[in-house]
């Protein structure tokens, strides 16, 4: 199979279009993270190169190297590339499991010039409707196995359907363009305060700055080895295990969902040595090593008191589940902080004191804030404030939507609306600005986009949906609904038309149907009453 050069300082597509990004975000030109490596640098491709015959993915009875993936995702570009020199930020989605083609697939899309738009794995089919709308995708590649999942979507005008098993190992010839680090990358969709979700540019500089910094202060190594079961349409999966494994030359092991009697099979065998979840996963792990004997358990917390590093993060990390953790495993989880829009922001530290129920201080390369509700900074210990980052692992855009991106920034830094204090060197999280917003099993959920599916039932005539506090989950989802007419419809009619336009983990848990909604006195919908129908 014939490898192509690698071109790593190509010329920009768009110069506005950058400019704009610099103006928003003044610290993708002006900081840089202590480390190297960031604009125009050795890139995942080039590492790829140094990292060679390693073993990139251990893919059950597969084990493929970095060259496979270098060759592999060659030939996915040059499919993709059709003939035409540079994809030129085209949208190109993929619905493919954790595991070899996926990488290839996200790295063919880069090397071709393109935009990576990750699938979730559990989208229904109008979920993926509107991300491959909104995205403008020209391009969905899937796998075998899911392609019934996007074969409606397939006969739209203009858009190209690509099952990723049929690319022939021979397309890989000819020269892959030339792409900028300053161009944009993936498009990640994140629920918020408006009812869709909206699509989160970054660039290559912005994905490599993420993975830099985590490369430095968790201390990858080529050594490494990790598993990946979390999913790959959000940076958890995607930065903090995949790309940094990738670029430091370690082996990822892949799930193509969380199974945990799989998982822990391979922790008791030893593979692994470097554990990142949300904390849904260790407490459900707490639980399940409860109900095992003796010896099973045994097998299991020695294969977890033998890694060099636990991570948990994407929500918050119970200080009761960090201190039983360490009672049974002997490890302190390193817990941190992060967002779809910045990657990570705060993190306890790889050497020093790990201070349950906080999530440290800012990474090398983050600038971080709190901000009042007054607008002024934050000084005193122990006060609230809005956390505000800034820096090169901050996002550029929300994909066309201009007036949502102005209004994300405050003078060029980006306002999380997540709420923190600083006490004693650690920043602890104090929960969110915004009631909308709910954190389910690490997942960020909007309330309005659940509301609006339910709304559409024509057997609703209000809804208000909240996040009710939870051991396993964080938060679950829950729904109060005012019915029209006298007909009462029933949760399981309810619960099957969520399912059919929700991913399973936004459906409502619990239901509650009421005469009305609590409103305060300017009939805005109470939020906090809302919850208190479920206590
Ligand atoms: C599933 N179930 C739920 C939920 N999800 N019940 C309540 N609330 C939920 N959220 C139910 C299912 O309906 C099913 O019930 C049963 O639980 C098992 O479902 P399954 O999907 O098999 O669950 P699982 O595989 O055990 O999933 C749990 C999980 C998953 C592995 C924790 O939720 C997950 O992968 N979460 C990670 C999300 C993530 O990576 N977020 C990062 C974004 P039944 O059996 O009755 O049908 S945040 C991010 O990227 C930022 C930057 C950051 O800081 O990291
Ligand atoms: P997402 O937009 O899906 O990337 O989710 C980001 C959000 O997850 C943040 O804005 C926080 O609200 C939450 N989050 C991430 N990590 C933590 C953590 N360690 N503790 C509390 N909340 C967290």
């Amino acid at each position: 199979m014939m490898v192509r050069k690698l071109n790593l300082n190509p010329p920009i597509v768009d110069l506005q279009h950058v400019r704009d990004l610099h103006r928003l975000n003044p610290q993708l030109s002006n900081d840089k993270p202590n480390c190297e490596g960031l604009m125009g640098q050795p890139t995942l491709f080039a590492r790829a190169e140094q990292h060679g015959e390693r073993t990139a993915i251990a893919d059950k009875d597969c084990r493929f190297s970095y060259r496979h993936l270098l060759d592999r995702s060659a030939a996915i570009a040059a499919v993709l590339l059709d003939g035409s020199a540079d994809l030129q930020e085209a949208r190109i989605a993929y619905l493919i499991p954790a595991g070899f083609d996926h990488v290839c697939t996200q790295w063919g899309i880069w090397r071709a010039g393109g935009i990576a738009v990750p699938l979730s794995l559990s989208a229904t089919e109008p979920e993926i409707r509107y991300t491959l709308s909104d995205a403008d995708a020209s391009c969905v590649v899937v796998s075998e196995a899911l392609k019934p999942r996007v074969d409606s979507l397939c006969h739209e005008p203009g858009l190209r359907c690509l099952v990723v098993e049929h690319v022939e190992p021979s397309k890989s010839t000819g020269d892959l363009p030339l792409v900028d680090s300053d161009r944009r990358a993936m498009i990640l969709y994140t629920s918020g305060t408006t009812g869709q979700p909206k699509g989160v540019v970054s660039t290559h500089a912005t994905i490599n700055a993420q993975i830099e910094t985590l490369i430095n202060a968790w201390r990858w190594e080529a050594d490494d080895s990790i598993p990946l079961f979390l999913p790959l349409h959000h940076i958890h999966g995607i930065v903090n295990v995949m790309s940094c494994a990738l670029w430091s030359g370690a082996t990822i092991e892949p799930f193509p969902r969380f199974d945990l009697d799989k998982v822990l099979s391979r922790v008791a065998a030893g593979a692994y040595s470097v554990f990142m979840a949300v904390p849904t996963i260790y407490v459900k792990i707490i639980q399940h090593l409860e109900t095992l004997d003796e010896q099973n358990r045994r097998q299991i917390v020695d294969g977890f008191a033998s890694m060099r590093l636990m991570v948990s993060g994407s929500a918050a990390l119970p200080a009761t589940v960090h201190k039983t953790w360490a009672e049974l495993t002997g490890q302190h989880l390193l817990e941190r902080y992060g967002m779809t829009e910045i990657g990570m922001a705060l993190s306890n530290p790889y050497a020093g004191e790990r201070r349950p129920g906080t999530v440290g201080q800012p990474l090398p390369g983050v600038k971080l804030r709190l901000v009042s509700d007054s607008g002024k900074g934050v000084t005193d210990e122990g006060q609230p404030g809005q956390i505000q980052v800034r820096g090169p692992c901050v996002f550029g855009e929300y994909w066309r939507r201009p007036a949502a991106t102005t209004a994300a920034f405050d003078d060029g830094w980006f306002q999380t609306g997540d709420i923190a204090t600083l006490q004693d060197g650690y920043y602890r999280i104090m929960g969110r600005q915004s009631v909308d917003i709910i954190k389910s099993g690490g997942y960020k959920l909007s309330a309005l986009e659940i509301e609006a599916v339910l709304l559409d039932h024509p057997a609703i005539r209000e809804c208000a949906v909240v996040g009710i506090a939870d051991e396993i989950w964080g938060e679950t989802v829950a729904a109060a609904v005012v019915q029209c007419g006298n007909t009462p419809v029933d949760e399981a009619e309810l619960r099957e038309w969520a399912e059919q336009r929700l991913s399973k983990y936004k459906i409502p848990r619990h239901w509650k149907s009421v005469d009305s909604l609590p409103r305060n006195a300017m009939g805005k919908v109470t939020k906090p009453a809302v919850s208190a129908l479920f206590s």
